[in-house]
């Protein structure tokens, strides 16, 4: 048996990787300094993994974290636009040489491969739709600035160091564990939250503009794919449904699920917001035979159920 490491696996989507993991039979390793992850969201796992308790900043935590690994799942980042923006330093030296402390890391320990978590914010307002990934990348936050270096330095690894790695460029991820205590949580869980305890949700803007959302076990198994199909290392891979759906067509969704007749309240559109996004996943189709199996519906009724309990 050999053993895997997820970094950021006490948030929101590592943990659910980490239970997909285990399911399949895998020694799974964790690295979280807990800085947004939380213990509990490894709560039935916990007797069957490794935690180490630590920052992807420290490099001599990180490798001690890569020793004997043979796949790294790299999820552990400062994950938000508007932290980035108020903290762009602390963001480049988590997200960056984060990355970079990992991949030396693997590299010394022999690991085969490596799996970026990235983002989709790296096109930025880039117009074209759908977004494919051999578009010139317009980063246009320290977040996107901070993963697209990450996946330079993927990239780099993989060609001159001869380590293998692969990039998911995840768009808009929702499903059980995201945290909606924030005024920048993802919107499906900012109205779930709201729409549970019986109070109207803010739609910024019209409810017209777009997001491709897809399901965090999507996520999971796109995930276990990169890290094991042959011939893909180099790779960069947009992971999302290629459907878009209005904010507005989300809360009237949310809203048939929950039974309930909430109507949202509208404020002025969020500044920086991009209009539309959706991904062409066809290339992780064809190279990964990946492609998103949860629909809104399906993920969102899952979500809120896991909200009942
Ligand atoms: C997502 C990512 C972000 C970055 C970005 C790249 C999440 C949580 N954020 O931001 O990290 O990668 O994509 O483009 O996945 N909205 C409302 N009401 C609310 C909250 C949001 O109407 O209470 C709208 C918001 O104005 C936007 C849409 O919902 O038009 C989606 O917002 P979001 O914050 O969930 O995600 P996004 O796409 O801005």
């Amino acid at each position: 048996m050999t053993t895997v490491l997820v970094t950021g696996g006490a948030g929101f989507i590592g943990s659910h990787l980490v239970e997909a993991l285990l399911a399949q039979g895998e020694r799974v390793r964790v690295l979280d300094d807990l800085s947004t992850g939380k213990l509990e969201n490894l709560a039935g796992v916990i007797d069957q993994i490794e935690f180490i308790e630590g920052s992807v900043v420290d490099a001599a935590t990180v490798r001690r974290a890569a020793e004997e690994v043979e796949v790294v799942y790299h999820l552990a980042a400062i994950a938000s636009v508007p932290q980035s923006m108020a903290e762009p330093v602390q963001t480049e030296l988590v997200n960056t040489v984060g990355t970079l402390n990992l991949l030396q890391a693997a590299q010394a320990a022999d690991t085969r491969r490596v799996v970026l978590s990235s983002t989709c914010a790296v096109y930025g307002d880039e117009p074209t739709l759908p977004k494919i990934e051999i578009m010139l990348p317009q980063p246009k936050s320290p977040y996107a600035i901070s993963k697209l270096a990450a996946e330079y330095y993927c990239r780099v690894y993989c060609e001159s160091f001869g380590l293998e790695t692969v990039v998911l460029r995840y768009f808009n991820v929702f499903g059980p564990r995201q945290d909606p205590s924030s005024a920048y949580s993802g919107v499906i869980s900012i109205f779930v939250d709201k729409l549970a305890a019986g109070i109207a949700p803010t739609i910024f803007g019209d409810g017209q503009q777009t997001r491709d959302f897809v399901f965090v076990q999507d996520v999971v198994q796109a995930n276990i794919l990169a890290g094991n199909t042959p011939q893909v290392a180099g790779g960069t891979f947009n992971i999302g449904t290629g459907r878009q759906v209005t904010v507005q067509h989300l809360f009237e969704t949310l809203r048939g699920i929950f039974e309930c007749e909430v109507t949202p309240l509208y404020a002025p559109g969020r500044s920086g917001d991009v209009l539309h996004s959706y991904a062409d996943s066809s290339q992780a189709a064809r190279l990964l035979g990946w492609q998103a199996q949860v629909t809104l519906e399906a993920g969102l009724k899952q979500l809120v159920e896991s909200y009942k309990l």
